[in-house]
């Protein structure tokens, strides 16, 4: 059976969560990281050196780095599904997902962390501020995007939509003053009418 690591209210391991159940795929998930522990145990670290979440382990291949983890997933157990099949729309999808990684991973932690998750006398307003300016920046990218096609996948949900969607729900969640972006909102209220988003990313921020 599929083991998934990770503690849910991380935002990549929400990805995970989140494709294993848009698969149907029957999976164990065994809370780590964070309060749980876990990561820095040698049997943990044997599998992610790194210490991090998500990592998983299927039929003894261990896997970790969220992304790869969600394209793995849809490979073996969707038979493609949500990957798409016309290799442009495939890239564009991954585009979003490294983008998300790569661009707006790092302003929304410092975003994140200084506006919700550290101890109030631990955050620091200022870098939460530059974290939210260059996060509106970023997010005004998508909603221009998402002006074009309804998915970041193009016209139907899939992987690109993935890590995206988890970073939009804190986003709107957050007690942030945020600009109107109308088809970021239009696009995340359609994410919201998905079961398996509202079960896995609609949880409580901390
Ligand atoms: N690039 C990695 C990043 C993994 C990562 O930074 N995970 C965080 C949670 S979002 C973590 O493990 N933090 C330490 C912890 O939770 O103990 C991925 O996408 O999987």
């Amino acid at each position: 059976m599929l083991t998934i690591w990770g503690r849910q209210n991380s935002t990549n391991v929400k990805k995970v969560l989140w494709c294993a159940d848009e698969l149907g795929i029957d999976y164990e998930h065994i809370n780590a990281g964070g309060p749980f522990g876990v990561v820095n145990t040698p049997e943990y670290r044997a599998m992610n050196p790194n210490g991090l979440v998500p990592c998983i382990r299927d039929e003894g291949f261990v896997l970790w780095e969220s992304n790869a983890i969600v394209r793995y997933l849809c490979t073996k157990y969707g038979a493609g599904a949500l990957l798409g099949q016309d290799p442009a729309q495939r890239a564009r999808a991954e585009q979003w997902m490294d983008w998300a990684t790569s661009s707006l991973a790092a302003p929304y932690r410092d975003l994140f962390l200084n506006a919700v998750r550290l101890p109030v006398e631990q955050r620091k307003q200022d870098v939460a501020e530059k974290g939210l300016q260059a996060c509106i920046s970023q997010f005004g990218i998508v909603d221009a995007a998402l002006s074009k096609t309804p998915f970041l996948s193009g016209d139907v949900f899939g992987v690109g939509d993935i890590p995206l969607g988890c970073f939009a729900y804190s986003w709107f969640e957050m007690p942030i003053e945020r600009p109107q972006f109308p088809h970021l909102q239009a696009w995340y209220q359609r994410l919201t009418q998905r079961p398996s988003y509202r079960k896995n990313v609609m949880i409580a921020l901390t």
